[in-house]
């Protein structure tokens, strides 16, 4: 038995969690959105289940005629057409918003069920997994499931699995008391670091724009700036690292913008790919002598 799930975020790794509560003996693979068909197929004679995730036509193409033994449970709207193969799901609403972890839990429930999956704790970590990967905030506030995306980026992928586990197995709370310290510390870092940043006000396009530079907490910190500078007409947030983010208020399509600068998006955020030569032309413009 294989498992190939989301490494992003929550809703992708808790399904590590739940697999561990039923299965004795299976391996699990953390993916990106792109290694996904590379991965089912270096394994393909394998059991495999895919969460949080999908797969291209020709590998779903492959497994039906073959045979192959695969389950696939996403719920990106965008892949609702892959509903057409028997062995993939894609439910975006059933009852209520399903994330990849609620899907794949209530699978587990109806084929595996054991005590360990009907445990309160066990259902409380579903419920706020799929409350911050669906932003419904009908049954949980942003407020208390948004702890356990905080503990997603403090522990990391690995320790994630393990505490929540742990929990479980041994009937502990959700959310310690260290966790609850641990978690009011890191938001008050967050706070301080957004309330820092400096923005440097240019004219782009004809519109009023701030940029700042940031390789954290973008949606936090573009949240904050879109609110506290309203007079702007959008945010850019530069991660000389990775990529640039726009963000705004129902101003200026910013889809339209990030389009011209290679990305794509939604209205009011999107992003962009960072230059592949900006870091050397960065470098050489402050040290005027250097041989790259
Ligand atoms: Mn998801």
């Amino acid at each position: 038995m294989l498992i190939i799930s989301h490494k992003g975020d929550p809703d992708g790794v808790t399904p590590i969690i739940l697999s561990k509560l039923v299965f004795k003996d299976f391996k699990y693979i953390l993916s990106d959105i792109d290694e996904v068909d590379k991965y089912v197929m270096d394994n393909i004679d394998e059991e495999i289940i895919v969460v949080d995730l999908n797969i291209n036509e020709e590998t779903a193409n492959y497994i039906l005629n073959n045979n192959k033994n695969v389950l696939v449970f996403d719920h990106h709207i965008s892949n609702i057409n892959m509903n057409k193969y028997p062995f993939i799901k894609v439910v975006d609403f059933d009852n209520i918003k399903q994330s990849g972890t609620s899907l794949y839990y209530k699978y587990l429930f109806e084929n595996y069920y054991n005590d360990l999956l009907d445990k309160n704790v066990t259902k409380k970590l579903v419920e706020h997994v799929r409350t911050m990967d669906t932003y419904d905030f009908s049954i949980t506030s942003k407020e208390e499931a948004n702890n356990i995306v905080v503990l997603f980026k403090i522990y990391g992928r690995e320790l994630f699995i393990n505490k929540f586990y742990d929990v479980i197995i041994n009937d502990k709370e959700l959310y310690s008391r260290e966790d609850l310290n641990l978690i009011e510390l890191e938001n008050l870092r967050i706070k301080r670091y957004i309330e820092e940043k400096e923005i440097i006000e240019i004219t782009l396009d004809n519109k009023k724009v701030g940029v700042v530079f940031a390789e954290r907490n973008i949606s936090e910190l573009g949240n904050y700036l879109v609110n506290k500078y309203d007079y702007l007409d959008y945010v850019i947030l530069i991660n000389v690292d990775k990529s640039i983010s726009y963000r705004g208020k129902d101003k200026v399509d910013l889809s339209i913008i990030a389009k011209k600068y290679h990305g794509g998006g939604h209205f009011n955020a999107s992003g962009s790919p960072i230059p592949i030569d900006l870091k050397e032309k960065i470098i050489k413009e402050i040290f005027k002598d250097v041989v790259i």
